[in-house]
């Protein structure tokens, strides 16, 4: 297998982390999207869409984080096959992308990269709420749970990559005892292995 890379990105972090825990070789090939590696016409024949991480598993190619999560997880212990703690597991993956990732992840990047854009300030405020709204979901949730669904599964493997570093995304987690605990359990699971 291979996967194209970024080694700060929590999206590529989530496939490192659990081609570790399963114990799957991979070569690990390196983009650097600040000098637009993602967007040559090259890459774009990889993904059209110009983003990382993809994976490679013998001529089959597949984008987006977390469906290389489930296409790798599938018939292991990271994806139940009960079909409703299944579709939870979706469930959170999709609550990932659309309220945790772009509002956490992105303010990261924004804090990380973009230090000279006259914009910033105006993009990380329009992130903040939608943050907070998607940590206090989590502390909720983990108020009731030691995992998202069961045993930790790919969802925790989802969530684990950006809420783990949300501080350098200007969310700390001072308030939010939970999800400080839930990082611990996650972090103490066979294989793990820390994003860099
Ligand atoms: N929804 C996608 C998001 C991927 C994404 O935004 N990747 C960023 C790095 S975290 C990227 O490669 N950006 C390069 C670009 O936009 O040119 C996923 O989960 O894989």
């Amino acid at each position: 297998m291979k996967l194209y890379n970024v080694a700060y990105s929590g999206n590529s972090y989530k496939v490192r982390l659990l081609l570790a825990q399963l114990g799957i070789p991979c070569t690990i090939v390196e983009v650097d999207i600040l000098k637009g590696e993602s967007r040559t016409p090259a890459f774009l024949k990889i993904n059209p869409n110009g983003r990382t991480p993809v994976l490679e598993d013998n001529g089959f190619v597949l984008a987006e984080s977390n469906a290389i999560l489930a296409y790798l997880a599938r018939g292991s212990r990271f994806l139940p096959e009960d079909r409703h703690r299944w579709a939870l597991v979706f469930q959170w993956m999709f609550f990932e992308q659309y309220s945790h990732e772009p509002y956490i992840a992105t303010s990261r990047f924004l804090l990380q990269h973009r230090p000279d854009s006259p914009e910033r300030a105006a993009a990380l405020a329009v992130r903040r709420e939608g943050g907070w709204a998607a940590l206090r979901v989590m502390e909720g949730h983990l108020t009731e749970n030691d995992f998202f669904v069961g045993n930790c599964t790919i969802a925790d493997i989802a969530l684990f990559a950006y809420t783990h570093v949300s501080h350098e995304g200007g969310f700390p987690l001072d308030d939010f005892p939970k999800i400080r605990a839930w990082l611990e359990r996650v972090k103490t699971q066979p294989g793990f292995m820390p994003m860099g």
